[in-house]
Formats: C-alpha cells, sequence, structure tokens
C-alpha cells in the first residue's frame, strides 16, 4: 500500500501496540563519510537546485510554485499563501544549511517545478533531546504529480540531513502516512464572520441570521490584561526561561535556547506577532501568547482573494488565565484585521477553545517523526510542538 514509506525507518502500522520495541532510534548512523555523495538521479527532464531564499528572484520563484501549487483544503477552496518574508523567516533560523533548500527545475526552461526544505532545530522526546530537520514545504507542480517526484525529493532531502550528521526528523502532513505520533483537529475563531461566509469558509449556522451571527463574534475594541504588550528584544531572556519551563510538561516539545526564540518569536511584521504580560508591580513576564500569520488564496471567488489568518502558535500562562490570554489575543487579531484565528488542540488549547467560540474544522493535521519511535501516540494536549 505505501510503496516508498514501507523502505523508510518511520513506525510502521504494523508494528502499532508491538510495546516489545524500544523507544528511540529505529536505524543507527553511520559515520558521514559512508552517506552517498552524489545526489538521487531524478528523471531526465530535470535537475536539482539549491534554492538562495536570500536572493529576492529565487525567493520568488518559490512563492510563485507554493502559491499555484501548495495544500489545499479537500474541497480545493482555500490554498496557503505563505508570503516570501514568511519563508526567509521560516528557512533562515540559527544555524540553517543553505543545502537543505532543495528545488526541481526543467532542464530545458529551468522552470521550478518542485520544492522541498528542512531545517535544523532540537527537540525533546520524554526525557531525550534528538538534534533533528523539520521537513517542510514539500510541493510538486500540479502537471507533474503522482509521477513519484516525491520519494526521490524525500530521499534528497534525507541525503543532505545524513550529511550533516543528523538522522532523525519530524515533519506534519493532512494526510495519513505510516505512522502518526498524534493526530490534532483544526479549530477555527471567526473574526470576520460575514467575510467567512461570503466565501464559503464557513456557513451561517441554523436558526441564525447575518446580524445574529456578527454579534455572537463581537470582540471589545482593545486587550483587558494589565500590563499586556508587543514582545521586545530585551525580553528574549525572560520569554526563554518563561518558555522553557513551561514546555517542559509536554511529551514532546521543541528545546529553544535564546537565539531560538529570538529568531521564532520575536515579532517581525505580518509573520509573527507575540505579546507578553509584565506584571505592573514586580516587572516580571508572567504570560505570553503568541501567532503567526498564514494567509490563504481563495479559489475561485468573484469578491475576495486572500483570507487573512492568525495561527495561534506558543503560548504560556502562569498567572493569567489562558482564557483571558487567547481572548486579548483574538482581541489583537481583530484589530489588526485577520479574518479568522487558527489553532489546534494541543498543548492546553482545548481549555479555551469551545469558551471562546473557536469551532472545529474539517482539517487534521497528523504529527510524524522520522527514523523515532515512539511506543504509544500521543494525546494531541501532550504535544507542545508547533510546525509552520
Ligand atoms: S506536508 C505538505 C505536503 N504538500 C502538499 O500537500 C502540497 C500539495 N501536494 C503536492 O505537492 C504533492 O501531492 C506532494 C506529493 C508533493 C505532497 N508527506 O510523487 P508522488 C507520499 C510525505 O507520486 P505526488 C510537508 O511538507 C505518498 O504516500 N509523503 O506523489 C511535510 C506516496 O508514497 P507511498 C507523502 O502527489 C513533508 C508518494 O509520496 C506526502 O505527486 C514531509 C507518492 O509520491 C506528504 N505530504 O507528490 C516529507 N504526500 O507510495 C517526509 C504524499 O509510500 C519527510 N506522500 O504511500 C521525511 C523526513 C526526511 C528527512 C529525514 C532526515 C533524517
Ligand atoms: O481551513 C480548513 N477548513 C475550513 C474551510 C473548509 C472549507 C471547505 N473544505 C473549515 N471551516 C469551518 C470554520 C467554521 C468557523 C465557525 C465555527 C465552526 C467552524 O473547516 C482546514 C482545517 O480545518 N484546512 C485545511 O484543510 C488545509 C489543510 C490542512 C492540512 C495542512 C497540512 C500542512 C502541511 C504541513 O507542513
Amino acid at each position: 500500500k505505501h510503496k516508498f514509506w514501507e523502505t523508510q525507518p518511520v513506525g510502521q502500522f504494523k508494528d502499532l501496540g508491538d510495546t516489545s520495541l524500544p523507544e528511540g532510534p529505529i536505524e543507527l548512523p553511520t559515520p558521514v563519510s559512508e552517506v552517498k555523495q552524489e545526489p538521487y538521479n531524478l528523471p531526465s527532464l530535470y535537475e536539482w537546485t539549491t534554492c538562495d531564499i536570500d536572493s529576492e528572484e529565487t525567493c520568488a520563484e518559490v512563492y510563485s510554485l507554493l502559491t499555484n501549487n501548495y495544500v489545499e483544503d479537500d474541497e480545493n477552496m482555500f490554498r496557503f499563501n505563505y508570503s516570501k518574508e514568511f519563508l526567509r523567516w521560516a528557512l533562515r533560523p540559527p544555524g540553517y544549511f543553505k543545502s537543505w533548500h532543495i528545488g526541481v527545475r526543467v532542464k530545458v526552461s529551468k522552470k521550478l517545478v518542485a520544492f522541498i526544505t528542512g531545517i535544523p532545530a532540537k527537540i525533546r522526546v520524554g526525557d531525550v533531546v534528538v538534534t533533528k530537520a523539520e521537513i517542510n514545504f514539500l510541493c510538486v507542480h500540479k502537471k507533474l504529480r503522482s509521477k513519484r517526484l516525491a520519494p526521490v525529493m524525500i530521499k534528497e532531502v534525507t541525503r543532505r540531513v545524513h550529511l550533516e550528521n543528523i538522522w532523525q526528523a519530524a515533519y506534519t502532513a493532512g494526510v495519513v502516512l505510516p505512522t502518526p505520533i498524534a493526530t490534532c483537529q483544526y479549530w477555527h475563531r471567526s473574526l470576520n464572520p460575514k467575510k467567512l461566509i461570503d466565501v464559503g469558509f464557513s456557513r451561517l449556522g441554523a436558526r441564525m441570521t447575518m446580524s445574529r451571527t456578527i454579534k455572537l463574534y463581537k470582540l471589545p475594541e482593545s486587550t483587558v490584561t494589565p500590563g499586556f504588550r508587543k514582545m521586545e528584544l530585551r525580553d528574549v531572556p525572560a520569554v526563554t526561561r518563561l518558555l522553557r519551563e513551561y514546555l517542559s510538561q509536554f511529551i514532546v516539545a521543541p528545546y529553544f535556547n535564546e537565539d531560538d526564540v529570538e529568531h521564532w518569536l520575536l515579532p517581525t511584521e505580518n509573520v509573527v506577532d507575540s505579546y507578553l504580560v509584565e506584571s505592573p508591580e514586580t516587572h516580571e513576564i508572567t504570560d505570553f501568547v503568541s501567532f503567526y500569520t498564514l494567509p490563504s488564496s481563495i479559489l475561485g471567488n468573484q469578491n475576495h482573494s486572500i483570507l487573512k489568518a492568525a495561527y495561534s502558535y506558543y503560548n504560556v500562562s502562569t498567572k493569567t488565565p489562558l482564557l483571558q490570554l487567547m481572548n486579548d489575543a483574538l482581541i489583537v487579531a481583530k484589530q489588526r484585521d485577520y479574518d479568522v484565528f487558527n489553532a489546534l488542540d494541543i498543548m492546553h488549547n482545548e481549555s479555551f477553545l469551545k469558551e471562546l467560540k473557536f469551532g472545529p474544522g474539517d482539517g487534521q493535521l497528523h504529527y510524524y517523526l522520522y527514523n523515532y519511535r515512539v511506543k504509544h501516540a500521543l494525546k494531541p494536549s501532550e504535544l507542545g510542538l508547533v510546525l509552520l
């Protein structure tokens, strides 16, 4: 059934529930000198390219490939539209490798027709800290689908990760593959219900009118938590301490240092937004909320072409109730004209989703590890990791 995935060091469906298998790496590393030195073979019309995402021209090519060919919902009404600034942020964290930003071009025309990326990151699984690659943005042009290009791209990124002496990876997908470590549900909070209904993102509920719906989702004009403000560079040490302590309660979570926090959480206009609560008395930083900006193209609507979506990222509550913190995040997102605020049912998110009028979406997100077995699948609430 999975001709490719059956050959890979991932948990196999047939091993589900076999508790005799040990937790940890499935295959042992080999010396880097024994890693295949040449790229995998592509069909003869295509060639590998390393994408220099710093180059405006290359970044625009990647942007356009993804904008026209990346992930859609199950009814093909919306397609992720990651911005160029977002791609640069997502692909250049501390210690990134340019060689892990891999494209495929048509030899004759040089047109970019496929893409896959890795970035290095540390993750903690139980008590074990693992250096891994996070794989994302796997995309094959619509006209080249089902030709088994994806397995070649996955093998090639694996080879380049191995060349850096890294042997594990994490990734997420909307499709079921062997074998998810967790399956999470998307939830959506309407901020601009009229537009969401007009474009088919949501529907008018039974016995609801448009004006009752607008009233239902109304939010205060301004945030309510005293000491709520945008995160700044000077906050990096305190936010790192807060986040590390908070993430230690989840079974799988990133293992962030200050450089990571500066890169991933310091606000970047239209990419990532972070707010914190600084106690007006002690000036202590007690709470934190963040979201990233990922618009979707609206396919085939006369009146609207872009859906502006915020995605819940890392949130920490120690003093302010998480419910209140997230309500303030919704208020900020509404002020900034987002149409919808999305969240997964991971970490402690279940505690606010229903009360803050999020509704379950029709999409799921499956989390995977490559070459690392976990004994039991995790509940979403045991997961402390957000991939972009
Ligand atoms: S998830 C986002 C994926 N992208 C999209 O959904 C965009 C729209 N779709 C496409 O561009 C294509 O449909 C893609 C497949 C490129 C997805 N993850 O070439 P094919 C398997 C993994 O004929 P195509 C993200 O970016 C499929 O089961 N495998 O198919 C994370 C089959 O194998 P098998 C996938 O449709 C990516 C084979 O590919 C996925 O033309 C993580 C068919 O190949 C998927 N999302 O192209 C990648 N979809 O026969 C893994 C299909 O066995 C990383 N397939 O069932 C692993 C870790 C690597 C590093 C390790 C380091 C140590
Ligand atoms: O956005 C998603 N679904 C929306 C739109 C559905 C349109 C028809 N298919 C949805 N809307 C309902 C919202 C409603 C608001 C009021 C309260 C009740 C709910 O459900 C879904 C997620 O739910 N998104 C996708 O399907 C996109 C793909 C998700 C998989 C992503 C793979 C990521 C790749 C990783 O790198």
